[in-house]
């Protein structure tokens, strides 16, 4: 009897599965693999379902054989183990950064021997039906507010974009890029003091209050679903800072990172060149027991940011500060530095993951900007954020284009750098 090899990633199983599977199972013997969640969150939706509760419904098929597991996003292991006589898939990966996952089963089927069958992919009322349902289950509270937790779990770093906006949001929620043959996306957005303040014109000194950060979370989740980690600042007063959390878990935000800052706060990256005052490590301490306590779920994050390096107190200081902040109950530690070279966040993590291996760590390299996500990785960095890069690329492009089109007195000298405005239109969504 020949076998047939299909890979599914889905949580729900609709008529487009049950036509492959009916397809497959006139050529022969049907295995099925459940992709990994290590391999599908890196190019598809994230999983309502366990990897074995996903096993199981595939198992329940009719029609099928055996399930197994596929660890990588690629077909080239797996054919190699399974050497199965087909291969079959919808048509729908022939474009797009997916067809990446076509090459290498085509590839594959090349060297084991084996064909490729591509059935016509079903695009029915139902099975968009089934898009819309999953899409709007991972952007409800539970869902998503326990979602960075899985992350850390689940991937050697977690990528994280700044968002200030509904559009912003789109970007870090749909960017999927294929290079080199892998496919990758964000894990989790970053709703940073600097950039949402900067989007309403205003400094980052804490003036924009919670309302309007509040408002601006409610605006990327309304078109989101991944996991949202809110630069808290300082915290503000602990009396305030308990009512915050209680929101923040209700409206399913992952986490909130507060630095240890008192009185005015400037942003990080002025470091010594403004006052900038340092909180005790016993006041800072009472704010975090304070935050975990009102906390109401076991899924919302408190991450303390030490400010020891931006502040030149040197790294016994933010050593002392990141075992005593993890004692007084804080969920993971961001280190921060304005320096060029990584040297000193590197130190930092070596020494704290001496003592401590299991609290999260997060970075955010805009300076030491040179670093990869492999190297913070291997010193035991769980969370990168990208924290201002996409602002830092609008404002210029939208002052170019401001100050060319009072040039030239037209705009015909700008269209060339822009989206066509087909596409603007149909950029977003309609229900
Ligand atoms: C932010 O994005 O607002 C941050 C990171 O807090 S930094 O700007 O580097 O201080
Ligand atoms: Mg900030």
């Amino acid at each position: 009897m020949k076998t047939v090899y299909t890979c599914f990633c889905t949580d729900v199983i609709h008529e487009g599965h049950l036509n492959i599977i009916n397809e497959a199972k006139k050529l022969g013997s049907v295995i099925v693999g459940a992709l990994s969640d290590e391999a599908l969150i890196r190019y598809n939706r994230f999983p309502t379902k366990t990897l074995e509760q996903r096993i199981r419904m595939y198992e329940a098929l009719d029609g099928v054989d055996k399930v197994v597991v596929q660890n990588d996003m690629h077909y080239d292991d797996i054919i190699a183990q399974l050497k199965p006589d087909y291969v079959i898939h919808g048509d729908n990966w022939k474009t797009g950064p997916v067809s990446a996952l076509r090459e290498s089963a085509i590839r594959a089927l090349e060297k084991n021997g084996g064909e490729l069958v591509e059935v016509g992919y079903t695009f029915s009322a139902d099975v968009q039906k089934v898009d819309r349902v999953l899409k709007e289950k991972l952007s409800m509270p539970e869902y998503r507010r326990r979602r960075l937790r899985q992350l850390v779990k689940m991937c050697p770093i977690v990528k994280t974009l700044e968002v200030h906006s509904g559009l912003t949001g789109i970007i870090a929620e749909k960017t999927v890029v294929e290079h080199e043959g892998k496919l990758d996306q964000f894990d989790a957005m970053w709703v940073s003091s600097l950039c949402d303040s900067t989007a309403k014109g205003k400094p980052d000194i804490e003036l924009v209050d919670m309302s309007s950060r509040l408002r601006t979370i409610d605006d990327v989740m309304e078109v989101t679903t991944k996991p949202i980690i809110l630069d808290g600042d300082t915290g503000g007063l602990t009396e305030h800072f308990v009512y915050n959390v209680r929101t923040l878990e209700r409206m399913g935000v992952s986490a909130v990172i507060i630095e240890d800052k008192t009185g005015l706060k400037k942003n990080s990256l002025f470091g010594t060149e403004v006052v900038q005052t340092q909180d005790s490590i016993e006041n800072f301490c009472a704010k975090i027991t304070a935050g975990k306590n009102a906390q109401l779920t076991d899924e919302f994050m408190i991450i303390a940011r030490i400010e020891s390096l931006i502040l030149e107190q040197g790294m016994e200081d933010a050593l002392t500060r990141a075992y005593a902040y993890v004692e007084a109950g804080a969920d993971g530690i961001m280190i921060h530095s304005r320096k060029k070279d990584p040297a000193e966040i590197f130190e930092f993590c070596d020494k704290f993951r001496e003592k401590n291996t299991e609290t999260p760590i997060v970075v955010v390299p805009t300076s030491f900007n040179s670093v990869t996500e492999e190297e913070l990785a291997s010193h035991g960095i769980n969370i990168v954020i990208y924290a201002n890069q996409l602002t830092r690329s609008a404002f210029p492009a939208m002052q170019q284009t401001a100050t060319d089109i009072l040039k030239y007195h037209r705009a015909l000298e700008v269209d060339s750098r822009l989206m066509p405005f087909k596409e603007i239109i149909t950029l977003i969504d309609e229900l």
